[in-house]
């Protein structure tokens, strides 16, 4: 497995690369888990050389704090990463990815007018500079990414199609700790009393999804409509007293729009941001999938 640390060394290991080579490319921030890991797993099943990028994006943070405390692990990162069968790691300094200013401005579909949008201004706007300037210089064949960011799947899937991409998305399933508490980076910031609550979110997920598929309330014979069960959602999340809601919406999986009957849209998705102070964990699960 090779590592670069700059954009020149990394040009030059991917001139190395056979031409009719399919290239796997998942784009990280790094303090890698099973969830990272089972991207490039899937990587390798479907491409010849699978690339890995380690960056923490800057202007994605919304939160100067947040960006301060995000884990930096390059060192087991490359070692689980070896371990997985990855080819070529890239690890850019923040001058190789913006050496100017980036004046691009890149339609996001209004995928982003719900859910983290809202809350985090600017976040997926980051998100979609960096991936498009990684796609740029990676110029892979498939690009991987977790459905635990259910949002941000969909608009890397959106201006992907829209600004014409030779690249195929793939979507990989949410990898969960063995109590259903999502994989994420951030994990490792809860203490032991907030990490025993944090499961309680996917808990509630669940509950939400039997709720939506009898559209009953439990112990009534009320018919539950989606804001009806958002809000018995963030209720039940927040009766426990380390975890506070952000939000909890029922949307249109395609769309992202919130929906307000159960007919208006033929797949629906609970999405969550629950915080676990100072911690900001995101979840979400499938209510309604028309196949
Ligand atoms: P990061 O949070 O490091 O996640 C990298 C990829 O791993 C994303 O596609 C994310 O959805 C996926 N992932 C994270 N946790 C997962 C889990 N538990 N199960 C399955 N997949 C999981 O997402 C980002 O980085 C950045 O926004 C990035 C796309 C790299 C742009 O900077």
């Amino acid at each position: 497995m090779t590592i670069c640390y700059s954009l020149a060394d990394f040009q030059q290991a991917l001139s190395l690369i056979p031409n009719n080579y399919k290239i796997g490319f998942v784009p990280t921030m790094g303090a890698l888990h099973k969830g990272h890991i089972s991207l490039v797993e899937k990587a390798l099943t479907i491409s010849d050389t699978v690339i890995v990028s380690i960056f923490v994006n800057p202007t994605q943070f919304n939160n100067p704090g947040d960006l301060a405390v995000y884990p930096r692990t390059v060192e087991e990162d490359c070692k689980k990463l070896r371990e997985a069968g990855a080819s070529l790691v890239f690890i850019p300094s923040v001058k190789d990815i913006y050496p100017g200013d980036d004046t691009r401005s890149i339609s996001l579909g209004g995928l982003d007018l719900t859910g983290e949008g809202p809350r985090r201004p600017g976040h997926f706007k980051g998100v979609a500079q960096v991936v498009t300037l990684l796609f740029d210089i990676v110029k892979p064949t498939y690009a991987l990414f977790g459905e635990k960011d259910f949002q941000q799947l969909s608009i890397i899937r959106f201006f992907t199609g829209e600004l014409n991409y030779p690249i195929e998305i793939i979507s990989c399933p949410t990898v969960r700790e063995s109590d259903g508490l999502a994989m994420s980076s951030r994990n490792v910031l809860l203490n032991a009393k907030q990490r025993e609550a944090a499961p309680h979110i996917y808990k509630t997920l669940k509950k939400a999804q039997e709720i939506a598929s009898a559209q009953i309330l439990p112990g009534s014979k009320e018919v539950i409509t989606p804001v009806m069960l958002s809000r018995w959602v963030e209720e039940e999340i927040n009766s426990h007293p380390l975890l506070k809601t952000e939000y909890a919406e029922v949307v249109n999986s395609l769309t992202l729009q919130l929906v307000q009957n159960w007919e208006d849209a033929r797949d629906i998705q609970l999405c969550v941001a629950v915080n676990v102070d100072p911690v900001r964990l995101i979840d979400n699960i499938k209510l309604k999938q028309t196949l």
